[in-house]
């Protein structure tokens, strides 16, 4: 949905905006694992990979990345850790726009979304891709807080949060599903995919 060259998340538009077993906050909690890294423009880059998969691999560095044409999106936010934050007006790239850069074989079904410190989460393409996903620099007209994933973070709308990840440097587009850092059993084996809508907060626990 498009209004006043906005991009409206669809979730925004549901009667009942909040899914099931979260509540709403106004204030805008931080969250994330380890410390918050500090931002070099001189050696930042942003990595699409690997070949063949992707057909000539692409390196942005900071000015690259920043001429790239940009989006605003209206949406809403989910941490599995129950609170909902409402009404966020994200500005920057929005995933779709990597397509313009690089040829993304059909044998691609997931990504892999690499951070700073190794921090990493795992998606099907088709999320990644949504029409309201995007790389935000802006939240609310002003620079992402360095707190809040300056200089820039991913932003999925329609999952849960910690696949919006924060100090993101690189994409990595895969044929087979991997789990990222939360998805991995020894740390708490989060959701492979993560919707809100059906609560899918945890995988399938086979052992135990
Ligand atoms: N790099 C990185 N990104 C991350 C995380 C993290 O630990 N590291 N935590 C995720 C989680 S669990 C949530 S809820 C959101 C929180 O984003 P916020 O701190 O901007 O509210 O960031 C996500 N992105
Ligand atoms: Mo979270």
């Amino acid at each position: 949905m498009q209004a006043d060259g906005i991009v409206i998340s669809s979730d925004t538009a549901r009667a009942d905006r909040l899914p099931p077993g979260q509540s709403r906050t106004v204030k805008w909690p931080v969250l994330h694992e380890g410390p918050e890294p500090t931002f070099d423009p001189t050696t930042w880059d942003f990595a699409i990979f690997p070949k063949p998969l992707v057909e000539t691999p692409v390196r942005f560095t900071w000015p690259e990345f920043c001429a790239l044409p940009r989006v605003k999106v209206f949406a809403d936010m989910h941490c599995v850790t129950r609170w909902s934050k409402l009404d966020n007006i994200w500005e920057g790239v929005a995933t779709c726009e990597l397509r313009n850069h690089c040829t993304i074989a059909p044998e691609a079904k997931f990504v892999m979304v690499h951070c700073e410190y190794g921090y990493s989460t795992n998606l099907p393409i088709e999320d990644f891709f949504a029409e309201d996903a995007l790389f935000a620099m802006k939240h609310d007209g002003q620079d992402l807080p360095l707190d809040h994933g300056y200089p820039l973070r991913l932003v999925i709308p329609k999952l849960y949060a910690w696949k919006s990840a924060k100090w993101v440097r690189g994409i990595e587009f895969m044929t087979d599903n991997r789990p990222g850092y939360w998805e991995r059993p020894e740390n708490g084996q989060y959701h492979m995919q993560g919707n809100p809508w059906t609560e899918s907060r945890f995988g399938e626990r086979t052992t135990e």
